[in-house]
């Protein structure tokens, strides 16, 4: 069966406004939540900094899904000696038209980004959005349709103005869904005579702590109540969109990683059931407009007593469900009966190899996602990530011969391909985590690098920013200009 997908495939790549960006005090840009987190590594966990109000500094780890709680007196702080990567990070917000040209030399029709809600309301609570940060975007937008490029858009991607994080305890207050249905409606105002397709969340089930929902305790009625209150935001900015511009579609973005159960003991099936619900809970409210029957079990399992709604909840959820499922892909997962829940490292995988970072690799697993999910929901599916962090060796000139990503990439976008062609699962496009070096989001490192253009910085943001396309550029511009096709070839 022939590799080529189908005409109109979208082509692109992925990349997050605080983790790319930079530009951090330019343009009258608000303080993000995401800002206080520090540089960190594989073993050294970056962290928010904070402090209690009898002066003492604490460091609540902030890398990874399930962060610790953050006291309720406690205050973000900038500290002179720590470095904080968002405030500059690769500087998209001065490269942004070469960045552009780069990513459309390798012919991509699409490029997922996110908006700093910061920058386009600095607190979140203003009634007018600030011209300057609306201005960037559209000079974005425009330079991308200049290309030909399909503008895919993240409304939020974990992070708001650290304002609605401290007064209102982020998404865990009923109003802040307002905010974000203001700041969404100006998007649409400005943006949505050239961009179709929008993304209200990105990884909603895998919420973070203070930070990326700005809740200061992410586990049990917390979390699951912030959990509510993203979803009706995203429901009615959904039906707002549809209503604003009649061609629009509109996903949110999940993590997937397929937990297979470890043996086939039935205790660990089980398990590995109860494990998958933990993400599917989030794409069936959101997917199909209501909650599920299983609903009462999970959040029994997460200690919470009873979600707060109102009685206008389930029809808003019916009404604003989105009409294709994004997902991440970086990975599967193993678990078995006694493992924590929503423990995304799980058991580890015999048959896997793993990354630097010890992430399996598995390109089956994507077939097996992307399957699970179009069986189960009937609507279109995106993939908006799929990558390979890994240590590049750039030469003196920048460039890297990084045929490890190039590997990777084949054996995922050949099995993306034979889910499309061989199983029928409708997809609309594949947008690569991310096409131009950026920092890590769980690890705010640099050395983890993903793109097909080497970015010269390093971890505490010394370099010179010079872009220098690697091998994997060429190799990528090969695919997309076959349309596919070419992932038959051999090297
Ligand atoms: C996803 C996030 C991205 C991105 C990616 C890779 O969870 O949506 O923001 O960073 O993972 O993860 P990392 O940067 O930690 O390697």
């Amino acid at each position: 069966m022939s590799k080529e997908l189908p005409k109109g495939f979208l082509w692109g790549g992925a990349t997050a406004d605080f983790q790319y960006e930079g530009g951090f005090e330019e343009g009258g840009r608000g303080i993000s939540s995401h800002d206080y987190e520090t540089d960190g590594s594989k073993d050294h966990p970056r962290h928010h900094t904070m402090k209690m109000p009898d002066g003492t500094i604490i460091e609540p780890n902030s890398s990874f899904i399930l962060a610790d709680p953050v006291p309720k007196d406690a205050q973000p702080v900038f500290l002179d000696d720590q470095y904080y990567p968002s405030h500059k990070a690769v500087d998209f917000y001065h490269h942004y038209k070469e960045d552009i040209k780069l990513m459309a030399g390798m012919g991509f029709n699409v490029y997922r980004f996110s908006i700093s809600w910061s920058r386009i309301f600095p607190t979140g609570e203003e009634e007018q959005p600030n011209k300057a940060g609306l201005k960037f975007y559209d000079d974005v937008i425009n330079e991308m349709v200049k290309y030909g490029m399909e503008p895919l858009i993240t409304i939020c991607h974990d992070e708001m103005p650290v304002n609605l994080a401290l007064k209102y305890d982020g998404w865990n207050s009923r109003r802040v869904i307002d905010d974000y249905v203001k700041y969404a409606k100006v998007l649409f105002e400005h943006f949505g005579d050239r961009c179709k397709y929008w993304l209200t969340f990105n990884e909603i089930n895998a919420v973070r702590g203070f930070g990326p929902t700005g809740v200061r305790n992410s586990q049990g009625q917390d979390r699951y109540q912030a959990d509510h209150n993203m979803f009706v935001a995203s429901a009615k900015t959904v039906k707002m969109g549809h209503e604003m511009m009649p061609n629009s579609q509109f996903g949110t973005m999940f993590a997937m990683s397929a937990a297979y159960a470890a043996t086939c003991k039935p205790e660990d099936m089980f398990h590995s059931l109860q494990e998958n619900r933990e993400n599917w809970y989030f794409i069936d409210v959101m997917g199909r407009g209501y909650y599920p029957k299983y609903a009462d079990e999970l959040l029994q399992r997460h200690n919470v007593e009873k979600l707060q709604m109102e009685p206008e909840d389930t029809q808003i959820l019916k009404e604003g469900q989105l009409d294709f499922i994004a997902f991440s892909y970086y990975r599967s997962s193993t678990t078995k009966a006694g493992d924590e829940w929503f423990n995304v490292g799980g058991s580890s995988n015999p048959y896997l190899k793993e990354t630097p970072w010890g992430w399996p690799v598995d390109p089956l697993g994507l077939r097996y996602t992307m399957n699970e999910i179009y069986d189960r929901i009937q609507k279109p599916i995106f993939i908006v990530e799929n990558g390979m962090g890994a240590i590049d060796q750039a030469d003196e000139n920048g460039y890297v011969e990084d045929d490890y990503r190039i590997d990777y990439l084949k054996d995922h976008l050949s099995a993306m391909s034979d889910a499309i062609n061989i199983d029928h699962v409708p997809c609309l496009g594949y947008t690569m985590w991310a096409p131009i070096d950026l920092v890590s989001l769980s690890t705010g490192e640099m050395k983890k690098r993903y793109g097909f253009v080497y970015v010269d910085m390093d971890d505490k943001g010394n370099g010179t920013l010079k872009r220098t396309p690697k091998k994997s550029y060429k190799w990528m511009k090969h695919i997309i200009e076959t349309n596919g096709a070419a992932l038959d070839e051999t090297n």
